[in-house]
């Protein structure tokens, strides 16, 4: 309970205790109350009508079985979850996460965060995530698709364009979307382009989605540099991940002229010195889906592989690191190596990658901070740009849908500015993003009554 204003203690005592054993879900939801201190000091009235209670509340939980058959004719059973967080803005909006990994605390943590995140963006859109345990590594394209094909037998019941919108996230790309949708399609028969986002351009995809979550994690970073009247160019950055935000995140830092030495998966991670080599990136992680490790032996010499048990990424020395693999893979000992070697912007592609611990070194250090539902935001922002055209029946090029994105990651990165200072806490964009996503969804609660 350390630095939570004492009127919302109980609120995260009621939380723990009805969530119990969801480490990930009272992480996410003890970060906000920590911020929202400062508004209840200032605005009381937001601790009436159980507003701070209700918005950690899921409106819905659904978790089901997923029942499919490999290719050998076994039987194989998965979970599947929806959390239906919250609806104050729009439809619930948000990924579906497929790693072994996946529990409800999990889905929790990622749909609180989506709701906030989603309002920073502007847009009319709820929060809300989903996902399974299922592994989708090493499975056949048959595989995937019957697999997706289950999951959407239960799921699309409680799916619309105006109900809940899923996308991607780790482990769902444009494949699994395409046999997902497909699915929907035929048992509602109702070709419903808005039900889904980041579908491929053929069947009413957005173009820029791919890139946006990557760029716009770029564009907010950039205009973090821009307060200190700096930018990329000449900057070494590390990314994290090998994966859709970590490959758009090094094709637009490199734009912007920095230098992206490192990446990894789960694996371990590669160093090149040189600049990360995109296209043969693309070429392993997005064509043959191979090992990162399978970088340093197409480069040879110069270039080295390090194991995930053998070092972290986070001892690269770097000017800017921008982790975008999964939550809690950079530690407070990973944060005091990145601030000894001179890290000086930090942008979150993943969903709440730093801990607790991580994220105090980088503030006491003075090191400029971009917090997931800020940084990240671009890729749901995008999203809610494809429901957009899928609603007007409209293409976008993609210049237009960019320029879109960026003015929205420079809205995302002032109002975030903005309310830090506001609230007596300026340069801090943790306490602007919770406190200005928060404030968007509890006055729209407020007026919405007690619902
Ligand atoms: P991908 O599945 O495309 O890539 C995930 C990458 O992270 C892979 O390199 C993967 O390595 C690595 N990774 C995943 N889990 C772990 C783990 N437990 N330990 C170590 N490495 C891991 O997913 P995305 O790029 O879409 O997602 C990355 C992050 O960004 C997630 O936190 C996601 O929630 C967040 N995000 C994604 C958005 C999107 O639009 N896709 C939008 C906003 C946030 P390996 O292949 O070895 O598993
Ligand atoms: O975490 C996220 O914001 C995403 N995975 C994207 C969600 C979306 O609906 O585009």
């Amino acid at each position: 309970m350390k630095n939570i204003d004492e009127k919302l203690q109980p609120i995260l005592a009621q939380v723990i205790r009805r969530n119990a054993g969801e480490p990930e879900f009272h992480q996410a939801v003890h970060e906000v109350l920590e911020s929202l201190g400062r508004v209840v000091a200032k605005q009381p009235h937001f601790l009436d009508q159980a507003l701070i209670e209700r918005i950690c509340e899921p409106e819905r939980q659904i978790i089901f079985r997923i029942p499919w058959v490999d290719d050998h004719g076994h039987v194989q059973i998965n979970r599947g979850f929806r959390v239906q967080f919250n609806s104050a803005l729009g439809p619930y909006k948000g990924g579906m996460r497929f790693h072994p990994s996946v529990n409800v605390g999990i889905i929790k943590f990622l749909g609180f965060e989506q709701t906030f995140k989603n309002a920073l963006t502007g847009m009319p859109i709820g929060g809300g995530k989903g996902g399974s345990d299922f592994d989708p590594k090493g499975k056949s394209d048959a595989e995937i698709m019957r697999f997706c094909q289950s999951l959407m037998t239960e799921l699309h019941r409680h799916l619309g364009d105006q109900t809940d919108v899923p996308a991607g996230d780790i482990g769902v790309g444009r494949r699994e979307i395409g046999y997902m949708f497909g699915q929907y399609k035929r048992l509602n028969n109702r070709f419903e382009a808005g039900v889904f986002t980041g579908k491929a351009l053929a069947y009413g995809g957005s173009r820029a989605r791919t890139e946006a979550t990557g760029y716009g994690n770029t564009y907010f970073v950039q205009a973090m540099l821009q307060t200190r009247g700096t930018s990329f160019d000449g900057k070494k950055v590390v990314v994290s991940g090998s994966g859709n935000v970590a490959i758009y995140s090094i094709e637009k830092v490199q734009f912007f002229g920095g230098k992206v030495i490192a990446c990894s998966d789960s694996t371990g991670y590669v160093v090149d010195e040189n600049g990360i080599e995109l296209a043969l990136l693309k070429d392993i992680k997005e064509v043959r889906r191979e090992r990162i490790s399978e970088y340093a032996r197409r480069k040879g010499a110069g270039v080295y592989f390090i194991a995930a048990d053998k070092g972290s990424i986070w001892d690269v020395a770097c000017d800017v690191a921008m982790p975008s693999a999964t939550q809690n893979e950079l530690s407070g000992k990973d944060a005091a190596a990145l601030v000894k070697n001179g890290v000086m912007a930090v942008g979150e592609g993943a969903n709440m990658p730093s801990t607790p611990e991580a994220i105090r070194v980088f503030l006491d250090a003075g090191v400029m901070f971009a917090p997931g539902k800020a940084a990240n935001a671009g890729g749901v922002a995008t999203s809610a740009l494809e429901m957009q055209q899928n609603a007007s029946r409209d293409s976008w090029t993609f210049e237009q849908t960019e320029m879109r994105l960026a003015a929205i990651m420079r809205g995302i990165h002032d109002t975030c500015h903005q309310t830090a200072e506001e609230y007596g806490a300026p340069g801090n964009y943790v306490l602007g993003a919770n406190i200005a996503g928060f404030v968007r969804v509890a006055e729209s609660m407020r007026m919405l009554g007690v619902i």
